[in-house]
């Protein structure tokens, strides 16, 4: 039997340049030849898509533990096409993913298990290269924008919870990058952590946090 795709997450605080660096990635994997498929949370196009990004927007207000549920029901509308990409040998790579679910909600006060619970069992990572840097840096790269959470005090709270969750995985499953150096340095990092992912894997796909 031929090996299954690799699931690759990215996460990142703001202004870590996680966009560009998926994107990098995704055209370093296109240019080898690898069959990818890119999806971005919140995935703003679906009818909950909507709703979270009028949140996100200010437009509209919702009860913390509903817009937590709506980013939770907004990967499970999609975990089903994630795990047949999957099986097909198609790698996968997430703009952020539930750890960014739990990390942004329990930075505003909720309980971590309790942000935690509706996350468990999606197909978990194979590997999650989170994108560090500090408030510091990323005041220096032109401060934040103006989206809900695009705030130094929560993405320090964000920053703190996202290495509360990195201390409960392998450093084989959660990798940490210092996203504060050049972008060709962060790059040449990203690659050399997924390209061994690059052949597939023969293993299952496993189930997050369960
Ligand atoms: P972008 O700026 O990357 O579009 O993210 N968020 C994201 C949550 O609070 N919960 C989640 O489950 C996800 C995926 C992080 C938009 C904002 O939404 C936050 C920043």
């Amino acid at each position: 039997m031929s090996n299954r795709g690799a699931f690759i997450a990215i996460e990142g605080l703001d202004r870590s340049g996680k966009t560009t660096q998926v994107a990098t990635l995704q055209a370093r994997l296109e240019s080898e030849g690898i069959p990818v498929k890119l999806f971005k949370f919140p995935d703003r196009t679906t009818a909950i898509g909507i709703m979270i990004d009028s949140y996100l927007r200010s437009q509209s207000e919702l009860d913390d533990r509903a817009i937590h549920l709506l980013f939770s029901a907004n990967r499970w509308e999609l975990a089903g096409a994630i795990e047949q990409l999957l099986a097909e040998g198609t790698t996968v790579v997430c703009d952020r993913y539930a750890f960014s679910g739990v990390a942004f909600s329990t930075a505003k006060g909720l309980s971590f298990e309790w942000c935690r619970s509706p996350e468990v069992s999606l197909p978990a990572p194979d590997v999650t290269l989170f994108l560090d840097i500090s408030p510091e840096k990323a005041r220096e790269r032109g401060g934040y924008g103006d989206e809900r959470y695009e705030k130094e005090e929560m993405q320090r709270k964000v920053r703190d919870v996202f290495r509360q969750i990195s201390t409960e995985f392998d450093e084989a499953r959660w990798v940490t990058l210092d996203a504060g150096r050049r972008r060709e340095d962060v790059a040449a990092d990203v690659w050399n952590c997924v390209q061994p992912f690059t052949s597939g894997l023969a293993s299952p796909l496993q189930r997050l946090w369960n």
